[in-house]
């Protein structure tokens, strides 16, 4: 079953989304505002975040490459284990989530088409489609300490993030590429993609999702070794 944007749910339903603490009212309808936003109360640090975030321009469908994106992984593609997937958001929130992949797909759905680009000298227009991650920290009620993320890959990959471009309106946690469900070597089931980030940062096969008040000494796989942390493109 499926959950309109304002949609009535099965008392079923409310009580699975309950048990993942996801928000809905006594009525059992999800809390969306009229354009179809997660409506949940964030703090004025968050909120004030979003305010200031400059949408980067996209691309028409007709512009996709889809044979110039290449598949780089600096150990392989895990083995994920689908039936029992679920994301950890955890750290400086005050509802820490589990989420399956059919509780992230009742979110609503966002579509970009941006240019992806990789520091080894390669770069591809993708249509990406999945969550915002602005979205699922209003879900996990982000507290307003909150600075960095810290994202967690099942490959053993992990980078951190500044929060103003976590929340960017254009980060997503992406589950479809091109139009079709996210290959496994390109991050299946869940990986970040934002037109404001180098290739390097939009960890695939997140796994957890850590909000912290504090950098911590690792930054990133590839920070680590040397490469510039912010990476903005
Ligand atoms: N978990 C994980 N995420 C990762 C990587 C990786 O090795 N492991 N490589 C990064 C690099 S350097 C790039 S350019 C992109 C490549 O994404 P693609 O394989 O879908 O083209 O994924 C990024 N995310
Ligand atoms: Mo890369």
């Amino acid at each position: 079953m499926t959950i309109e944007k304002t949609g009535r749910v099965s008392r079923r339903q409310l009580l699975q989304w309950a048990g993942a603490g996801l928000m809905v009212n006594v009525a059992g309808t999800l809390l969306y505002d009229p354009i179809g936003r997660i409506s949940m109360p964030i703090n004025e640090a968050f909120g004030s975040l979003i305010l200031s975030a400059k949408p980067t321009p996209e691309f028409p469908i007709a512009a996709i490459e889809p044979t110039k994106l290449i598949i780089n992984s600096f150990r392989g593609t895990p083995k994920i284990d689908l039936a029992n997937f679920k994301l950890a958001i955890t750290g400086e929130v005050d509802r820490p989530l589990q989420l399956n992949m059919t509780e992230i797909q009742q979110l609503p759905l966002t579509s970009m088409v941006i240019r992806q680009v990789c520091v080894e000298g390669w770069a591809a227009i993708v249509q990406w489609g999945g969550v915002r991650l602005q979205d699922l920290l209003r879900l996990a009620q982000m507290r307003s300490t909150a600075k960095y993320v810290y994202f967690k890959s099942a490959d053993g990959y992990y980078e951190s993030w500044d929060l103003a471009s976590v929340v960017h309106p254009q980060t997503l946690l992406a589950y479809q590429m091109n139009g079709r469900p996210l290959p496994a070597d390109n991050g299946a089931p869940l990986r970040l993609a934002s037109p404001i980030k180098l290739g390097y940062k939009q960890s695939k096969w997140v796994i957890e999702i850590v909000v912290t008040s504090q950098l911590l000494p690792k930054r990133g796989y590839w920070e680590d070794l040397g490469y510039e942390w912010f990476a903005g493109l």
